[in-house]
């Protein structure tokens, strides 16, 4: 840990010396001093702290030993400070641009002044940067290219965030004459819970035709490039988009190849090739006969198999589930019944129980439950005893007023740092239904926080613990927990699981989901709701559990009011 943090810290430091154009052996003097604490057997803090002298290490002076000691203490160094404050930030994320050293990372600087990826990306955009001497069109077509991919290192965008863009991209692309088929594969398609980029397959009378009339989608930021039959752009928001047209003979293959995933295809291939055929993004073949490639049905059957679902396409055991015909039949948004999981205006929602009861009940749900947060979360407005005989009686209320769907009084109760809850059991016990979860206190060590969880689920009044792991997409990961005990633990209970359909938290992840279905754990998909727009949140739900292999049967809210009912008594 210590010893990957100093050697960054040197490598930053070759990087910043060499925009700056210093001595090329300084700065080689850090790369090697980096290399050699990166494959170092020993913890640098342990050498220190017993004293032992680093400069019998290969590439470490007198001045890099009291760096690196320095490093240990501060986390850093003066020198690497001093530095940081004579070079912009962005410029060192110049260096990861393919066809950009240092060198001319100094040139653009200091001629342009460009200190961004983004200005890199507008210059070459804009020609300029072929104008200045050494450049050239061709380094700034790859320079133009390279931070393309330079941006898109490790960015990744939440599924429901894609959305929006290839839905409109789709109805664009529908206006272009001539096209016939159109489809967006890749992960997007597979409803990962994030998407890297956008992959669109379309048939068309003439395919330049369509490459035209994509790339003048309005939100185009860059386009990258644009053939006959494909083209890469950049939309304003960053996210990437290839294009392909295929041949109509060839459609059904290039589907299933760019839906990927990349691990499903090679096992699929692998099944080929046992057979004596030969797959790829064109067709199955027979020797030289295509016998498969229009559709995608009749790519799995040209290898023996049932059509297997996008879903689930993660070489996760679907391929062995499909030959042994035990495919799930997956859940789909028409299975759910209710949302379990919903806040009002008495804690932190938008609207008041009565809307929210009209809005559940337009979407044509049975049940719906009102679980506010209770009194610890005082910042909001949390519930206590006494303001839930209030919320009781408002609830009773509406429901007279709302006889076509059951209102569940419910709470989103507090679970505190050691396990018990935020309000009495006897409180907890005038309640349809429990729902528990933690909201503070996430650094706790992974024992302590397990165990916290398995108290929790010790509660015989819990009946859900929400929003398992606490992760947030892209933000911030979930609490260190033991995730094997705390399931074993809800399934010894007969605690029911959440699938948080928050875009921003999908949680339980697929993995986890698909665990769960197999201890037999029970699942409720909820939304979470702090508005009545947010109960629209249950497809992203949806789209999560089919990753996981749910089916109806293993989710609570599939289940009739009565059948529901039941379940939540059996658990006390
Ligand atoms: P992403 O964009 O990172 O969220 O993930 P995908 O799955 O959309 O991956 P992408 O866009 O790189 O490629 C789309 C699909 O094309 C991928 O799911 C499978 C297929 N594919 C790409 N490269 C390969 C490859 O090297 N071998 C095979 N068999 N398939 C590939
Ligand atoms: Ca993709
Ligand atoms: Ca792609």
């Amino acid at each position: 840990m210590v010893n990957q943090q100093v050697a960054q810290k040197f490598y930053k430091t070759a990087d910043l010396l060499e925009i700056l154009g210093e001595n090329p052996f300084r700065v080689r003097a850090y790369r090697n001093a980096a290399r050699t604490i990166e494959s170092l057997g020993r913890d640098l803090s342990e050498m220190v702290a017993q004293g032992e002298d680093l400069t019998k290490l290969p590439g470490i002076g007198k001045d890099l030993a009291e760096k690196i000691k320095e490093i240990i203490a501060t986390g850093s160094f003066s020198k690497l400070r001093e530095l940081e404050e004579k070079v912009p930030p962005g410029l060192v994320e110049l260096l990861k641009v393919e066809g950009l050293g240092p060198k001319r990372i100094k040139t653009l600087y200091d001629t342009l002044g460009i200190t961004s990826l983004e200005e890199l990306r507008e210059a070459a955009a804009k020609g300029e940067i072929s104008k200045l001497p050494g450049f050239g069109k061709k380094l700034e077509q790859t320079i133009l290219k390279g931070v393309v991919l330079a941006k898109k290192e490790g960015r990744r965008f939440r599924w429901a965030y894609a959305e929006a863009f290839a839905v409109e991209l789709v109805r664009f692309l529908k206006k272009a004459r001539g096209l016939k088929e159109i489809e967006v594969a890749g992960s997007y398609r597979r409803k990962k819970e994030t998407v890297g980029d956008l992959d669109i397959l379309v048939t068309a009378r003439e395919p330049a035709q369509i490459i035209d009339h994509f790339v003048t989608f309005p939100d185009i930021k860059t386009v990258i490039s644009k053939g006959q039959t494909r083209s890469t752009v950049i939309l304003s928001s960053d996210i990437q988009v290839d294009l392909r047209a295929v041949e109509e003979e060839s459609y059904g293959s290039a589907l299933h190849y760019f839906t990927g995933s990349k691990a499903h295809n090679i096992a699929i291939r692998s099944i080929a090739l046992k057979a004596g055929l030969k797959i790829n993004e064109y067709g199955v073949f027979k020797g030289e006969k295509r016998i498969a490639g229009r559709s995608e049905d009749e790519i799995f059957s040209a290898v023996g198999l049932p059509f297997i679902e996008p879903e689930l396409r993660e070489n996760r055991g679907e391929i062995e589930a499909a030959m042994e015909g035990r495919l799930p039949r997956l859940i789909t948004l028409e299975d759910i019944k209710g949302d379990l999981h919903c806040h009002t205006k008495w804690s932190d929602g938008k609207h008041t129980v009565s809307e929210m009861a009209e809005a559940a009940s337009s979407l044509g749900y049975s049940y719906i439950a009102i679980t506010d947060h209770s009194r610890r979360l005082a910042m909001i407005k949390g519930l206590d005893d006494e303001k839930l005989l209030e919320q009781a009686r408002e609830i009773k209320e509406v429901r007279a007023r709302f006889p076509d769907i059951h209102i569940l009084h419910g709470i989103e109760v507090d679970i505190l740092e050691d396990g018990s809850l935020d309000l009495s059991d006897e409180a907890l016990s005038r309640l349809d239904i429990v729902v528990a979860a933690i909201h503070s206190k996430f650094k706790l060590s992974k024992e302590k926080q397990t165990e916290r969880l398995l108290r929790a689920i010790d509660n015989p009044r819990v009946n859900i613990i929400a929003h398992p792991t606490g992760r947030l997409i892209g933000e911030r990961d979930g609490y260190d927990l033991d995730m094997e005990r705390v399931m074993e633990h809800a399934k010894a209970r007969g605690c029911i699981l959440e699938l948080n359909a928050q875009p921003s938290r999908l949680d339980l992840n697929d993995v986890h989901l698909k665990l769960a279905k197999e201890m037999g754990i029970k699942v409720s998909i909820a939304t979470d709701s702090h508005n009545k727009d947010n109960l629209l949140f249950m497809r992203f739900g949806i789209n999560q559990a089919r990753r996981g292999w749910l089916e109806r049967q293993d989710v609570v809210n599939c289940l009739p009011v009565e059948g529901l009912k039941k379940l939540l008594k059996s658990q006390s």
